[in-house]
C-alpha cells in the first residue's frame, strides 16, 4: 500500500472511531454534546493517531486495539485546541478551516468542551484493550497524563503563555517546545508501540524519534506561520509574528530555522534505524511532517 492510501485508511478508521467515541448530539445536554463532535470530526490531520498506529505496526499491535490510544492522544489534542483558541489564552477565532469553538458556540461551552474531551480520553483509553495487560495500560494511562499536564502540554503551554514578549533562549524555547507540542506527539508514538510486543531498548530508541519529531513539528510549525498563508492552514497565519511571540524563525531567521529542521529530519530517520523495514510508515510520517503545506 502506497502511504497516501495507508494515511487516508489510517484518517478514515480514526474518525470512525472519534464518531463512536463522541456523544450523540441528541444526548443531554445536547448543546454541550454538539459542541464536542464540532470541536473533534470532520477536521485535522490527525498526525497523532497516524504516528501511533505506526509506531504500533513496527511491534506487531493490533490495528483494532491501536484506535483507543490514537483517538484518546486525538481528544487531548483537540481538548489543547479548543482551549488554546480562547481569549484568555492565543484568542483565535479560525481552526482547521472553521470559526473556533468559543466563536461557533460560546466561551463556557468551549472551557468545558476542552474539559469533557479530557476526560473522554482517559476514558476511552481505560476500556479493556484486547491483548494488552492491565499493568500495561495502567503505565499507557500514567503515560498520557503525564504528558498532557503541568510537566507535560499544559507546563508548556504556560510558559509559551509567560513567554509573549520576552526574548528567549533556543534552549528556553526548546524546553516550552519539548512540552507544549512535544510531549502529545511523544505519548501518540510510546502508546502505540505499548500495544505490542515492546522491549525497553526498543521503547527508549522510538522515545528519541519521538522527541526528535515533536521538536521537527514545531519547527516546521513556525516556518508555515511565518510563510504560508491564512487559508492555506486553515488557521491565522502570522499570528506569531503579530503576538510577538518567540519563535525558531524569529530567534534564528529563516534560513537557520530550515537548516535546523534539516537536521531533526535526519535525526530522526537515524534513530529508525534499527527498525528496518517495519519502520517505512514513521520514515514517511517524518517526511510528512517537514513537506506538509499547513
Ligand atoms: C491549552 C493546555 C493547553 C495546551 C495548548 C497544542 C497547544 C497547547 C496549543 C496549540 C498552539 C499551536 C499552534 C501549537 C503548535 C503545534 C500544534 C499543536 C499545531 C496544531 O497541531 P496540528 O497541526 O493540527 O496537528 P490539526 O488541526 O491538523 O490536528
Amino acid at each position: 500500500m502506497d502511504f497516501p492510501t495507508w494515511m487516508s485508511t489510517i484518517q478514515q478508521r480514526t474518525e470512525a472511531a472519534l464518531e463512536a467515541a463522541m456523544p450523540s448530539p441528541e444526548l443531554a445536554p445536547a448543546r454541550l454534546h454538539e459542541a464536542m463532535r464540532y470541536a473533534v470530526l470532520g477536521g485535522g490531520k490527525r498526525v497523532r493517531p497516524l504516528l501511533c498506529h505506526a509506531a504500533g505496526a513496527i511491534f506487531g499491535a493490533d490495528s483494532q486495539v491501536l484506535d483507543a490510544p490514537a483517538i484518546a492522544v486525538e481528544l487531548i489534542h483537540a481538548y489543547s485546541l479548543v482551549h488554546d483558541d480562547l481569549p484568555c489564552m492565543d484568542d483565535d477565532v479560525l481552526r482547521r478551516g472553521k470559526p473556533t469553538c468559543h466563536v461557533e458556540f460560546d466561551e463556557a461551552t468551549a472551557l468545558l468542551v476542552g474539559d469533557a474531551l479530557q476526560t473522554q480520553a482517559f476514558q476511552v483509553l481505560s476500556n479493556r484493550l484486547v491483548g494488552v495487560a492491565a499493568t500495561r495500560q495502567i503505565e499507557m494511562l500514567h503515560l498520557l497524563a503525564t504528558a498532557s499536564g503541568s510537566r507535560g502540554m499544559a507546563g508548556g503551554q504556560a510558559v509559551d503563555l509567560a513567554a509573549v514578549g520576552q526574548p528567549l533562549t533556543i534552549g528556553e524555547l526548546e524546553f516550552m517546545h519539548i512540552r507544549k507540542t512535544g510531549a502529545l506527539i511523544r505519548a501518540a508514538v510510546l502508546l502505540g508501540a505499548h500495544c505490542g510486543e515492546v522491549m525497553p531498548d526498543a521503547l527508549e530508541r522510538l522515545g528519541h524519534f519521538a522527541n526528535r519529531i515533536g521538536l521537527l513539528f514545531q519547527v516546521v510549525d513556525d516556518i508555515l506561520d511565518a510563510e504560508a498563508s491564512t487559508a492555506t492552514l486553515g488557521k491565522t497565519a502570522g499570528k506569531d509574528a503579530a503576538q510577538n511571540k518567540p519563535t525558531y524563525v524569529n530567534i534564528l531567521g529563516a534560513r537557520e530555522a530550515k537548516a535546523m529542521s534539516a537536521k531533526l529530519r535526519q535525526d530522526a530517520h537515524d534513530a529508525l534505524e534499527p527498525f528496518g523495514e517495519s519502520a517505512l510508515r514513521l520514515h514517511e510520517l517524518t517526511d510528512f511532517i517537514v513537506e506538509r503545506t499547513f
